[in-house]
């Protein structure tokens, strides 16, 4: 795909030589970007179907979202928690009115949201609820993803995330992803929280059955239990609706929130909840160097008002719509499987042809990026800016590559 005469290589040298190898990457070197298009340092153009795994729902740069960079550089960019900053109440009171919610915490990088919701969930176990002195439990799902901390891996079940990491954080069960009774007789007095994936990213787009997550929500009303939903990946217009939970009308004790937050330019993230939850916490017990900066309001900002409108949802659900015909004909010619929801989609090809890494190496050589998850599985996940021209061209790729 890359020949030696072009800089591309020199480059994939370059970034090999001086960096720790836990990524695989494609031999791409991108150089700028706008909108669902990257251009690579030799000008070769591709159409991106990863969206930096959904943190770039809005595409490269977005007009509004670098105005509002480029204007927060000039004025603020950071003072530390220790102060207030014009920028911070406006962002915490849109993201909570979003998540119709009373309180927003704001941290940096997803990891950072979800241990912030396993110890307010925690916490609110030994305050609230009342579970005894270091027993709090969290149930969580087979398949899951939600970060690369330590405590994060510690619950994994995916064996190249989680190997010799430990010694591990105990305080968690695992159960099956979409088996409410498992998840059900899984709860005890112990139990502080239930942690899901609405939809499992990494997992390969895994949606659970329909009932689940409304299923998820009354055990967890009924057993005085926080349903904490991770939509880092999941949320923000991803799927066709602001959340993914919304599908099925399900709304959470607390949903944690990031990569598209910071609209592609900054980190962001965050864990909205009503005050009998986030309320736990005091001064001291909890906080962050860089969360809820000044910059990273002023994005943030934009884009919960981008979200506001409605537009981005609307372009998922109905670009989704034609996403998931085009690939559903190639069910039978490559693919033995395909999961969409909204502009989400994550795809089972048949493993006697190729392996998902060989499938993207393909489909990057004719101009599309994507990223395999796992075995002969990948995800396609485009900016939502995406238009059906370029869904087209992307299906079309696709047929090309499985069919040889
Ligand atoms: C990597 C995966 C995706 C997430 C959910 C929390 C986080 C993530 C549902 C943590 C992050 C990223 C991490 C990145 C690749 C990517 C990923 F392949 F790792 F699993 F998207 F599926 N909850 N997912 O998807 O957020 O701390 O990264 O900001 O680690 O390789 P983060």
């Amino acid at each position: 795909m890359v020949d030696d005469k072009l800089r591309t290589p020199g480059a994939v040298r370059d970034a090999e030589r001086w960096t720790a190898h836990n990524y695989h990457p494609l031999p791409v070197v991108i150089s700028s970007a706008e909108g669902a298009w990257l251009t690579d340092v030799d000008g070769r153009r591709y159409l991106d179907c990863l969206a930096g795994y959904s943190a770039l729902n809005f595409g490269h740069r977005h007009p509004q979202l670098i105005a509002a960079a480029h204007a927060q550089l000039d004025r603020l960019t950071l003072t530390s928690r220790a102060f207030i900053h014009d920028q911070f109440a406006d962002f915490c009171r849109e993201l909570a009115e979003l998540c119709g919610k009373d309180l927003v915490l704001p941290m940096n990088t997803g990891a950072e949201a979800v241990e912030t919701g396993i110890k307010v969930a925690r916490k609110w176990g030994y305050q609230v609820k009342g579970v005894a002195a270091g027993q709090a439990n969290i149930v969580v799902a087979e398949g899951n993803f939600h970060g690369r901390t330590t405590t994060i891996v510690s619950f994994s079940t995916d064996e190249d995330a989680r190997a010799d990491f430990g010694p591990y954080t105990p305080g968690f069960t695992v159960v099956p992803y979409g088996d409410l009774d498992a998840l059900t007789a899984a709860i005890n007095e112990n139990t502080v929280a239930v942690l899901l994936e609405p939809i499992q990213g990494e997992q390969g787009v895994v949606v659970p059955p329909e009932g689940y997550l409304p299923g998820v929500r009354q055990v967890c009303t009924e057993r005085n239990v926080l349903f904490i939903a991770d939509e880092i990946q999941s949320g923000l217009g991803r799927t066709g609706a602001t959340f993914a939970c919304d599908h099925e009308g399900v709304v959470p004790d607390m949903y944690l929130l990031g990569k598209a937050l910071g609209g592609g330019i900054v980190p962001v993230s965050a864990v909205a909840a009503n005050a009998d939850v986030l309320g736990v916490l005091k001064p001291g017990q909890h906080g962050s160097t860089f969360g809820g900066n000044p910059l990273a309001c002023a994005v943030a900002i934009e884009v919960v008002r981008l979200l506001a409108t409605g537009e981005f949802q609307r372009r998922s659900a109905e670009l989704g719509d034609r996403l998931r015909a085009g690939l559903e004909g190639l069910l039978g010619k490559g693919l033995v499987g395909v999961r969409v929801r909204g502009l989400w989609a994550g795809l089972d090809i048949d493993p006697a042809l190729m392996t998902g890494r060989e499938a993207c190496e393909r489909l990057a050589a004719r101009g599309v990026l994507a990223k395999d998850t796992h075995g002969s599985t990948i995800r396609l996940a485009p900016p939502l800016v995406i238009t059906e021209e370029e869904i087209d061209l992307a299906v079309a790729q696709l047929a090309e590559v499985l069919a040889g």
